[in-house]
């Protein structure tokens, strides 16, 4: 598991410079959601009002972090890896030039402001299913 809470990561924050070291040690899988070599893991995942996901390719395949345009609530910012505005924008330049991927070890993270369901894809593994969800309370 590597879920963590938001509150936790506030706390690493406030950490006293002297522990610094061990601090990087906990950041090295400080993320959310894996992105492994055939799905997100967990594909669902539920966080409040104004958290973070933090998402990391820990496969040696390369992925994308991608917003279903119709999946998100309406008032919600769209988001997606390479910071694109849009899907089809983001669909587009992955086909141009693997615009948006994430190589391994690579980290896309994400604020979620507006309460609902967000619906998300992987582009080049969607025929695949890997495509996941997250909640985000109020
Ligand atoms: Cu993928």
């Amino acid at each position: 598991m590597h879920r963590r809470r938001f509150l936790g990561r506030v706390g690493v924050a406030s950490v006293g410079v002297g522990t610094v070291g061990s601090v990087a040690g906990c950041l090295a899988d400080d993320y959310d959601v894996a992105m492994t070599a055939d799905g997100f893991v967990p594909d669902e995942l539920t966080v409040s009002a104004g958290g973070t996901v933090v998402w990391e390719n820990t496969s040696t395949r390369v992925h994308t972090v991608t917003a279903y345009e119709g999946g998100i609530p309406d008032q919600a910012d769209y988001f997606a890896s390479g910071g694109y505005e849009d899907e089809e924008t983001a669909r587009e330049e992955w086909h141009r030039d693997f615009g948006g991927k994430l190589e391994n070890g690579e980290r896309y993270a994400h604020t979620f402001e507006v309460p609902g369901r967000y619906d998300y894809v992987c582009i080049p593994h969607e025929s695949g299913g890997m495509y996941a969800t997250v909640f985000v309370d109020e």
